[in-house]
């Protein structure tokens, strides 16, 4: 029995979005943030509020529009904040019970925050005398106290957004309780490549089912339980040792990934599978999808090896439910690199007794930046700045995102070498070590998976993130608002 009303939209339900800015700020006087937050919570969009944009949207999408244009948008938009340790120290509030598994002894989390986890993440950086310095942008270099999502139709709506946000704050004026740190505008793609990643690829598919809240969840991996999402509730790993305005809340993980987008065409085209039947671009469309684990229509390979599904695709009820069951020591369908395997291994953990449920995470990124220029195309460079504005929740940071990123996508060994002939290596997407050698991948041809191929220098690019807290509306009331 969750209480709709008091969970940040943005967590269960995913605002619907055309485009999303995200808001990182400093608070300039405690007492004085603690007062104006009184005043912002109103404008916060809980998860019974967004189910109730969605049905609008599904009404308005249904109307018959007589003059045959395309029905104007709708002028809906969502707002939720979300603190860093930083910033509850600022605020003196005690955040000591924001800890899971991993934040004991000398291990990064929450506490810590993401810049002491970048160099075990795998980013690039220096040591410098004893520290270690990620090749990060500036802004994120600078200590972030919390961050705003205002996501909606259009620019227009979602800027109108920001300055109410400003005023509330007093942004500009000399009372203002906070700092713009930077603000970045994400965007979904135009045309036909909406709801698909830069690389192509169509993202947004395979999310958790949260039981109890999810009534008809399309058939795929198991449901969780709201704890593995939501502090407090049943399956959070530290349900009993959370303080109680904690209850309902959940950690947002936010990372700033740049993508390589034209490098990443040519090493996909360089290495297309040829075998026979198959055209150039089929095989480097082969290729490509055995690095993600998906087609670019969003086909899953394990369900549609060779050839991609397009109807397979749309189809719901379909396109997650799937296992790699059949090939649970092989990969003849998927390699066990391919990036949705790696950040969601299902039978490859499962039918060995391992539960995944604790490693589930909600996604809830954006991309960011123009579409790849014909001289970007041609020169197969990137000249402009384009990516994900990567953002998932969790109830566990340490189980959740570092897990996937840290012991899976980043270990060449995952899924373990004793169930698998061969070493499976990296992942090709988001798998890092620092390093611009990132080793062979195996499985990339369905036909040898003992072939592999060299990865080098990173297609993602992490410069910047930040771990985050996002608390309930009774919690941002009563205990971080005055
Ligand atoms: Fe990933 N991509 O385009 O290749 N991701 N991802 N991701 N990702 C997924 O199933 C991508 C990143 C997960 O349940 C799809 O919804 C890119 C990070 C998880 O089967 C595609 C970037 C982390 C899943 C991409 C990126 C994850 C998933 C298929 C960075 C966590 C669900 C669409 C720029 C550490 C797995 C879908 C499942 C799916 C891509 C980042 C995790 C196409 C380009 C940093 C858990």
């Amino acid at each position: 029995n969750l209480d709709l009303n008091n969970i940040q939209g943005d967590i269960l339900s995913g605002f619907p979005k055309k485009t999303e800015t995200f808001y990182f700020f400093q608070i300039l006087d405690p007492t004085k943030f603690r007062k104006d937050l009184h005043d912002f919570v109103p404008i916060i969009k809980t998860v019974a509020q967004v189910l109730k944009d969605r049905e609008e949207i599904d009404k308005h999408r249904k109307k018959k529009d007589p003059s045959g244009r395309k029905p104007p948008t709708i002028p809906l938009v969502g707002v939720n904040i979300a603190f860093s340790h930083l910033g509850f120290t600022k605020l003196g509030i005690d955040d000591t019970k924001l800890i899971d598994q991993a934040n004991q002894g000398t291990s990064t989390g929450f506490l810590d925050g993401q810049r002491k986890d970048a160099q075990s993440l795998g980013d690039r950086g220096a040591v410098q005398g004893t520290d270690f310095v990620p090749d990060w942008d500036e802004e994120f270099k600078q200590d972030i106290h919390g961050v705003l999502n205002i996501a909606g139709d259009s620019h227009a709506i979602v800027d109108r957004k920001v300055q109410l946000i400003e005023q509330c704050f007093k942004v500009g004026t000399k009372d203002a309780t906070i700092k713009k740190v930077t603000s970045i505008r994400g965007d979904t793609r135009p045309g036909d490549q909406d709801g698909h990643e830069h690389f192509g690829y169509l993202d947004g598919i395979s999310n958790p089912a949260i039981i109890g809240f999810d009534k008809n969840p399309p058939p795929g991996p198991a449901p969780v339980r709201a704890g593995v999402i939501l502090l407090g509730q049943d399956g959070d790993l530290r349900k009993d040792q959370r303080d109680p305005w904690q209850v309902d809340g959940s950690f947002l993980a936010f990372r700033l990934l740049f993508q390589r987008v034209p490098e990443f065409d040519e090493f996909v085209f360089a290495n297309r599978l040829q075998l026979p039947g198959l055209s150039d671009k089929e095989g480097a469309d082969l290729f490509g999808a055995r690095l993600v684990g998906r087609w670019k229509s969003g086909a899953p390979l394990d369900l549609s090896p060779f050839f991609d599904d397009p109807d397979l695709a749309r189809d719901e009820s379909r396109r997650n439910n799937f296992h790699f069951s059949a090939e649970r020591n092989f990969q003849k369908l998927c390699p066990f690199a391919a990036h949705i395997r790696k950040t969601l291994p299902r039978a490859d953990l499962e039918e060995n007794g391992i539960s995944i449920e604790k490693n589930r995470i909600m996604r809830r990124g954006i991309q960011f930046g123009p579409e790849v220029t014909r001289r970007e195309r041609q020169n197969k460079k990137t000249e402009h700045g384009r990516g994900l504005l990567f953002a998932c929740y969790q109830s566990n940071l340490s189980t959740g995102f570092q897990f996937i990123q840290k012991s899976w996508a980043n270990n060449p060994n995952f899924p373990p070498f004793e169930q698998t002939p061969e070493t499976p290596g990296l992942d090709p997407i988001i798998g890092q070590n620092g390093q611009d050698d990132r080793g062979p991948v195996s499985g990339v041809n369905p036909n040898t998976p003992s072939i592999t191929v060299a990865l080098k220098e990173e297609w993602v690019v992490s410069r910047g993130g930040e771990y985050f807290f996002s608390p309930s509306i009774k919690a941002l009331k009563e205990t971080i608002g005055l």
